[in-house]
């Protein structure tokens, strides 16, 4: 509800621009500015950031202290997903990859960690959670674990590329799955790509993943320092998020993929601060995770983690 006034506002000022603009551009011209105008996150200032090569092995125990994680360059701290704005807690998140994976690891500082859901696929956003999204052209992944290691996935498809992209020659991705359901964004319904396609059955080919908790668990008497989270998404999965531009897999040197990192959390920090529970390495100034073009810039480099100085935070 807190977002009405501000996303409102920002629709004005777009059809505003677009009057404007309507004197000097093509229609064209002016229909690509009021589609950009929808996507809520400006071009510049998304994050970037450089994924280097690991040689050395990582064992996906969710405990970070492998000597790889050590020397990966870690993102900023995460902001508010909508008003960008300072966190209380600190999270981070890296990025490695070799010939056959890619590595994500996740530092969540928490002080009170809890969790509850443990069935795969639960709603683990309404636990604690941290959460990465894989965007291809015409697909994304979304993929939610909680700090007992429950996972969420979900697959989405931009309707409009749907028949085109072969995903209906997937069992789990078919309309009539009784798994795969319509979807049209969360606070922004008005996606200029439109809707998607969601399929509750889909499960990554080849996943693992581990989390390590620094603290006791659903025990409020103490303070917690933090959870961690140790993921392995295998090259050979991601041939449906891919398919669409034909990108290599593993990626070539200088590739660049949109992926998210966020967590949600049931608390929100006291006022004054403008804490909506949602944190994200990048901000998408709108209640919702579905918008790739928001998504950091993961660009895949060749050279090695020895190549680079050990971690500068
Ligand atoms: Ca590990
Ligand atoms: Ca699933
Ligand atoms: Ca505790």
């Amino acid at each position: 509800m807190m977002l009405d006034g501000p996303r409102s506002l920002r629709t004005l000022v777009a059809v505003a621009l677009g009057a404007w603009a309507a004197t000097v551009a093509t229609p064209a011209q002016e229909r690509l500015q009021i589609e950009e105008s929808i996507i809520p996150c400006p071009a510049v200032g998304i994050p970037r950031y450089t994924a280097y090569r690991t040689a050395g092995p990582i064992t996906i125990d969710g405990r970070l202290d492998d000597a790889a994680w050590q020397r990966a360059p870690r993102s900023s701290r995460y902001v508010d997903l909508v008003s960008a704005g300072p966190t209380i807690h600190d999270t981070r998140a890296a990025v490695l990859w070799d010939a056959e994976t890619l590595y994500i690891g996740i530092w969540l500082e928490e002080p009170d960690i809890r969790g509850d859901l443990t069935e795969r696929d639960d709603l683990i956003y309404n636990d604690n959670d941290a959460e990465i999204f894989i965007a291809g052209r015409d697909a994304y992944y979304e993929f939610e674990i909680n700090a007992l290691g429950t996972i969420y996935e979900v697959f989405f498809i931009w309707e409009e590329a749907y028949d085109g992209g072969g995903f209906a020659e997937v069992p789990e991705l078919r309309r009539d799955h009784e798994l795969v359901r319509p979807f049209n964004g969360v606070g922004l319904k008005n996606h200029p790509r439109g809707a998607r396609i969601g399929s509750w059955a889909w499960d990554f080919p080849g996943i693992s993943w581990g989390v390590d908790v620094d603290g006791t668990l659903n025990d409020a008497t103490d303070r917690d320092r933090g959870w961690t989270v140790e993921l392995a998404f295998p090259w050979a999965g991601m041939g449906l998020l891919a398919r669409a531009d034909g990108r290599a897999l593993p990626p070539e040197d200088g590739d660049a993929w949109r992926i998210d990192f966020s967590r949600f959390n049931q608390y929100l920090e006291a006022p004054p601060a403008a804490d909506t529970g949602g944190w994200a390495w990048s901000p998408h100034h709108v209640w919702d995770s579905h918008v790739p073009e928001c998504f950091p810039y993961i660009e895949f480099s060749t050279r090695g983690l020895t190549t680079i100085a050990p971690d500068r935070q």
